[in-house]
């Protein structure tokens, strides 16, 4: 059985989507970050970074049950799993879509954390780090808006490269970036978000 830990935040909103997607049945406990529910000792006992998501298999390689965080690795394993398209299997084509989901994941997806920080969750007004963090993002907007002229997703077909961006995009609202700018980037959102899976993997509860 598959047990995700989990808060409907861009991270915890990934491991969620590619679930749906590959149509895993999961059991889904709910971890209220906000009030700290992730920093007892119980959560840590398997989840060390304390950090959701947490995707816990109890029926793991060698039935041994075996626990995964970090939103890239949850997604890969998903799609070990069920020989997905997601991940793809060419060599090629996965050194690409590891290039992009890690762009999403190490570069994209901390960049909009903290220009939301500043935009819209502390109370202070910081406005050489609004300036700093607003740069960068629309830095990383302009990367994959380029990225996506003439290009329906990422690399090919659907992937996590995709999923690695759109949780994040899809909160651009509270980082008070409009897709004015960036039209590729608003034509590749809607074709996502319209998915069912997508659309499932970003409810709250
Ligand atoms: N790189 C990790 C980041 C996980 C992460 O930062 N999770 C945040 C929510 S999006 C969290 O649990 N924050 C609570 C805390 O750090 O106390 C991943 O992709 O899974």
């Amino acid at each position: 059985m598959l047990h995700l830990h989990y808060y409907a935040t861009p991270n915890g909103q990934k491991a969620r989507i590619m679930l749906e997607e590959v149509g895993l049945s999961y059991q889904l406990h709910i971890v209220d970050i906000r009030a700290g529910k992730n920093l007892g000792e119980d959560y840590r006992e398997f989840a060390p970074s304390r950090r959701i998501p947490t995707l816990v298999d109890t029926d793991g390689p060698g039935g041994k049950a075996l626990t995964i965080i970090e939103s890239h690795v949850i997604m890969t394993y998903l799609a070990a799993m069920t020989n997905s398209a997601l991940y793809p299997a060419d060599p090629t084509v996965r050194f690409e879509v590891d290039q992009w989901a890690l762009h999403g994941q190490s570069t994209f997806g901390p960049t909009f954390a903290n220009v939301t920080l500043f935009e819209t969750r502390f109370p202070e007004d910081v406005p050489s780090a609004k300036k700093h963090f607003g740069n960068l993002g629309r830095r990383c907007l302009e990367t994959i808006e380029l990225h996506l002229q003439g290009r329906d997703y990422f690399v090919g077909d659907y992937s996590i490269a995709d999923i690695a961006h759109f949780t994040w995009v899809n909160r651009m609202d509270q980082a008070n970036i409009t897709f004015g700018d960036f039209p590729n980037v608003r034509r590749w959102f809607e074709k996502i978000a319209a998915r069912p899976a997508v659309q499932k993997g970003l409810k709250a509860d």
